[in-house]
């Protein structure tokens, strides 16, 4: 497979990951360890990247050439349908602040994330960049989905106007190490994970799914996400969001099934159908990236596998955010 060529190289770039102790931004500071730049970062105690004034100070001061804009109030199905304000309102000002002051002080290139679920409902099959904005929104995450969908369209705008290159990616579910895992707010996999340990761990006879079980997702390691986002970042630049995935989907039953097997749990599970289904299915349509040579590496069996692990390992040490 060829190889777009390098657009815009990070070699000695002063590299600013906003959100480096998320999901997305812990990933993005592994695969930047290979590369020779200068990654940046700033605790959010000490930088509200709500605050306009606050980012445009910082900015100016520490000056990055590149930005990975992975910093988001996320969660999962029931945290978004909960927290409605604060899904739309953080990520509205965290994106226009952080855009904005980039533009305002130089910065090179951005890249903005986006997400599959900010797509409509009931988007054809696999799902292309050009399905955004063509039907209605999940109704649980539409406040995350309107504030992410402004990102990516305020990406696009900047380039139109003012020539800045932004450019957007929208992954897929992610999972992976340094991962959520509040039963209640995480998302699928986190959560399955820590239901099922715990489930073997007290030698219980069922665990809990939500909805029916049916729904289907695709699911991505954060550290292939991590290397498409720095791919896309060297050698992507247009108007059009990028799809990032790995082409191939499952229904959450079967994805119990997986953990449970991982895990060595034998016991069965009991849906609750009083817990939202979501969006039926929201496989990727990848041809965008992989006309530019990028796949997936890490298949779901042995990301699942690699993440467990570190889930036990963190579990017994505190390390897990829950
Ligand atoms: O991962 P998840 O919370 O988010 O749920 P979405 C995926 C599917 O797993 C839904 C089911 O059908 C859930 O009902 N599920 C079953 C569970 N058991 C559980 C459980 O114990 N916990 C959770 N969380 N789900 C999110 C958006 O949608 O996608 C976010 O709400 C974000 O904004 C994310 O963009 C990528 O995939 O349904």
């Amino acid at each position: 497979m060829s190889e777009a060529r390098t657009l815009y190289s990070l070699d000695g770039k002063r590299v600013w990951v906003a959100g480096h102790g998320g999901l997305v931004g812990s990933a993005l500071m592994r695969r930047l360890e290979r590369d020779p730049c200068t990654v940046m970062t700033v605790e959010r105690a000490k930088l509200d990247l709500k605050r306009q004034a606050g980012v445009e100070a910082w900015l100016k001061d520490a000056r990055p050439q590149a930005i990975f804009l992975a910093a988001a109030t996320v969660g999962g199905i029931a945290s978004n349908d909960a927290r409605p304000g604060e899904y739309l309102y953080d990520n509205l000002m965290i994106q226009a602040n952080v855009i904005e002051a980039a533009r305002q002080t130089g910065v090179e290139k951005v890249l903005v994330l986006g997400s599959t679920c900010i797509y409509p409902k009931f988007a054809p099959q696999p799902i292309a960049e050009e399905d955004l904005l063509t039907g209605p929104l999940e109704p649980t995450n539409q406040w995350y989905a309107l504030a992410k969908i402004a990102g990516v369209k305020l990406a696009e705008a900047y380039r139109r106007q003012y020539g800045f290159d932004v450019i957007s990616a929208m992954p897929t579910n992610l999972y992976g190490p340094g991962d959520f895992f509040a039963a209640e707010a995480s998302h699928v996999i986190p959560a399955l994970i820590g239901k099922i340990h715990t489930a073997k761990t007290r030698r219980a006879a069922s665990v809990e799914i939500w909805g029916t079980g049916r729904p289907k997702r695709e699911f991505l390691h954060c550290d292939d996400a991590a290397d498409a986002l720095v791919f896309l970042m060297t050698r992507y630049s247009g108007h059009s969001t990028v799809n990032v995935g790995t082409g191939e989907d499952l229904s959450i039953r079967e994805l119990a099934t997986l953990i449970a097997e991982i895990v060595g749990y034998g016991g069965g599970f009991h849906f609750n159908t009083q817990r939202p289904d979501g969006t039926p299915r929201k496989l990727t349509d990848g041809k965008k990236l992989a006309a530019l040579g990028w796949k997936a590496r890490i298949n779901l069996r042995d990301g699942l596998t690699a993440t467990y692990e570190w889930y036990r390992a963190a579990h017994a040490d505190g390390r897990v955010r829950a």
